[in-house]
């Protein structure tokens, strides 16, 4: 089995002037990570704008990842409000090496906790992938305490949680009564608390361009030097700032371009970013980080 702990990024996907999906940038930025220090990548998550995407296009990012890095511990989102859709793309997970599945929760309609743990079991059982759940309670609107999370991480078919969430106090309690179970840190500016509190890792946006530093910060934790361990994470977060401000995505991907990758925009109802904002992260980012 392949190593689940470390730095994972959660892939953007580029598009091309005709908003298509890019395939060769694609790989291109998958094998710049790896030589970042990651340990794998979160395929088709929020960050790959995986709602904004066909069926057939979200299998197509994960061939396309699969096909370049064989060799990297693969996570694949294949949550869907569709759960006929979810389950297609289980399978195609499995069929292509995956080494793992993620969803988040069902999200929109409100479901009961019933619901939503029906709806995991399902996709869980029908594949024999191990399911990382995918926490995000600001963005899904469904909120789980400890007991709700426990009823999945008791389970063989969960492998753990991807946490963003700041309720260190739960990620604590998940770790700790699970401590077998591998739980992913899933703010970025805020990885250096997950991991104190007991996180095996991070799945983030922000490791498109700057997995090196949170390889580092990793390193330095676990060496017990705290304080270079801060300095890195506050150097992040002066790069995270500009990110939010600007909307995460839109500017990671003005990011990438600016570092010579092609990775054209965001698709609506993203806007493009502004002049005035890509001439802001030349300013802000561009410095601070390294070149390609
Ligand atoms: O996967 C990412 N979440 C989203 C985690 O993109 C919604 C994070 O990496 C954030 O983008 C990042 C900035 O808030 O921490």
């Amino acid at each position: 089995m392949k190593a689940f702990d470390g730095i994972f990024t959660a892939l953007l996907t580029p598009f091309d002037k005709n908003n298509k999906i890019n395939e060769q940038q694609l790989e291109k930025l998958v094998k710049h990570d790896l030589a970042m220090g990651a340990r794998g990548f979160y395929v088709g998550g929020s960050t790959a704008e995986a709602f904004l995407l066909s069926t057939d296009e979200r299998k197509q990012i994960m061939d396309v990842v699969a096909d370049t890095a064989p060799e990297a511990t693969l996570i694949a989102h294949i949550g869907s409000l569709n759960e006929a859709e979810a389950m297609t793309l289980a399978a195609h997970a499995e069929a292509r090496g995956y080494d793992a599945i993620s969803s988040v929760a069902p999200f929109y309609y409100k479901f009961t906790p019933d619901e939503v743990r029906g709806y995991y079991f399902r996709l869980a059982e029908s594949v024999s992938l191990p399911m990382l759940v995918y926490h995000f309670p600001a963005f899904s609107g469904v909120s789980m305490g400890v007991e709700e999370m426990s009823k999945f991480l008791e389970s063989d078919r969960f492998m753990g949680i991807k946490y963003t969430s700041n309720d260190f106090f739960m990620l604590e309690q998940c770790k700790t009564r699970f401590p077998g179970k591998i739980v992913y840190n899933g703010y970025d500016e805020m990885f250096l608390a997950g991991l104190s509190m007991g996180a095996d890792g991070g799945i983030g946006s922000t490791y498109n361009f700057m997995a090196d530093k949170f390889v580092k910060i990793r390193a330095l934790y676990e060496a017990g030097d705290m304080a270079g361990a801060r300095e890195i994470q506050q150097e992040a977060n002066r790069i995270i700032t500009v990110l939010c401000k600007i909307g995460v995505m839109q500017a990671e991907k003005e990011v990438l371009n600016q570092l010579g990758f092609d990775f054209g925009i965001c698709r609506r109802p993203f806007a493009a970013p502004t002049e005035e904002q890509k001439a802001w992260i030349a300013r802000e980012i561009i410095p601070f980080v390294r070149e390609v």
